[in-house]
């Protein structure tokens, strides 16, 4: 599928990349592996049984359920966009800045400057807009570079959710009040500069609307989080910032004696209203929310990993069952872990702090595959006469479905440092 394609952030020689039948051009900025490419396609949202996809039809059905219109469901339902979106999808239409951490190439897999696999299911916010729709749920696989560990992988699921209300569907039967403010001009929106100074609200809308729809936004939220987990389900909202929403809010609920975060949301800036299309009159509230946070939790499965499962042990407990049933995870067995470290010298023109360890994980997660369980750095070193820096990272290896050898664990851990030491030039000690 690849040509010339190799490990390090910075291809050597020009080349291109073939992603479901499309070419694209490599640059500077081609980060994505082909362990990545791997994953697409895969829609775990979608496959019948897989946790994710029980968990999806359980919200999707609130929301066909709780709103209609005229008898039929008020939201459309996309679930089957392409994960190659534009760096305009991804950040320029959502108001994130140009140099918003965001966009680096430490957080994000891209294929090339202007193209990546998207970080969030919010990057189909816009097109839907301006296509016309109003109340619509996104739903797919997302991309980041993270850190390595039980309750994160590089490719998760997010819903994410648009609301838009007209004036006459916010302010029924009170025709006198407005949501916009009278200092706003709606012939004249795109010459309008529109603070969120105020935390309360964008300085467009009038405190009514904005209060309404928070009002809103929150209570269906918490509707959604009691019908998944039940009535008695502790919640709490925390302040938030996205650029694309203000104010915004995070959601946590009480989980495992910690407070897990499982979406973020808010009033969608109405910029973004405004550069789609028709907004008169209108005013809408989106959110984000991720499926594995939410399927781990109700159904007590302790690895992120095992949603990509296709054990039997694991897909029978998943199998044709009620949405609505009570399903507790039964561990099939837990193979032990097996831990390997690794210590290299970096090369002179790298330091302990400019070597990206983002690169590294990806590297290790290519090289080693799912049998990865985490990556964790042990150790840096400075030589106090050579002025040479070192890392060692510990590795901890585990097969979900059966128990790991040693002398295969060697072999993994050997291609690795092989596989580093041809993308770094470190030298292993
Ligand atoms: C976003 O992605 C925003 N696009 C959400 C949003 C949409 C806000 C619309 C406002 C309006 P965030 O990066 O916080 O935000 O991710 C949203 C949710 O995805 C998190 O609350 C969490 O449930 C889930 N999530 C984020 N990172 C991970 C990860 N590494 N592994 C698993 N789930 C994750
Ligand atoms: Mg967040």
């Amino acid at each position: 599928i690849l040509s010339k394609y190799n490990f390090s952030t910075a291809p050597k020689s020009v080349s291109s990349i073939q992603i479901k039948g499309q070419n694209f051009i490599c640059d500077d900025y081609t980060n994505v592996t082909p362990k990545m490419i791997s994953y697409l396609g895969r829609n775990l949202h979608l496959q019948k049984n897989n946790p994710l996809s029980i968990v999806r039809q359980r919200i999707v059905n609130y929301f066909y359920s709780s709103f209609t219109k005229r008898g039929h469901p008020a939201f459309s339902v996309y679930d089957n966009l392409s994960p190659i979106v534009t760096t305009k999808q991804n950040f320029d239409d959502l108001l994130i800045p140009t140099d918003h951490p965001s966009r680096a190439k430490s957080d994000c897999y891209y294929i090339n400057r202007g193209t990546l696999l998207r970080a969030h299911m919010t990057a189909h916010q816009s097109e839907l807009l301006r296509s016309g729709l109003d109340n619509f749920l996104m739903i797919g696989d997302v991309y980041r570079r993270d850190e390595i560990d039980s309750t994160h992988f590089p490719v998760f699921h997010q819903v994410d959710a648009v609301r838009s209300q007209r004036k006459e569907e916010l302010f029924i039967g009170k025709p006198d009040l407005e949501i916009f403010e009278p200092s706003y001009d709606q012939e004249n929106a795109h010459a309008y500069v529109n603070s969120i100074d105020d935390p309360m609200k964008q300085s467009c809308h009038t405190l009514e609307a904005a209060k309404l729809m928070e009002g809103q936004l929150k209570s269906h939220l918490i509707g959604l989080t009691k019908v998944l987990f039940g009535d008695d389900i502790k919640c709490r909202w925390v302040d938030a910032y996205f650029p694309f929403t203000h104010p915004s809010w995070e959601l946590e609920i009480y989980y495992e004696n910690n407070w897990l975060e499982v979406l973020g949301c808010g009033i969608v800036r109405n910029e973004i209203l405004v550069n789609a299309g028709p907004s008169r009159n209108t005013i809408a509230y989106a959110f984000g929310l991720g499926l594995e946070r939410l399927a781990m939790a109700l159904y007590k499965i302790p690895d992120i990993r095992l949603m990509w499962s296709t054990d039997s042990g694991f897909v029978t407990q998943f199998e044709n069952v009620d949405l609505n049933e009570d399903i507790t995870y039964k561990p099939v067995s837990s193979y032990p872990q097996c831990t390997n470290d690794m210590s290299f010298w970096l090369p002179s023109h790298l330091t302990i702090d400019t070597f990206m360890s983002n690169d590294f994980y990806d590297l290790v997660r290519d090289v080693g595959g799912d049998i990865i369980e985490q990556v964790k750095l042990k150790d840096k070193f400075v030589h106090p006469k050579s002025k040479k820096h070192s890392l060692c990272y510990s590795i901890v290896y585990r097969h979900l479905e059966r128990t790991l050898t040693q002398a295969e664990v060697n072999q993994v851990h050997k291609e690795i440092e092989k596989a580093v030491v041809d993308a770094y030039n470190v030298v292993i000690r």
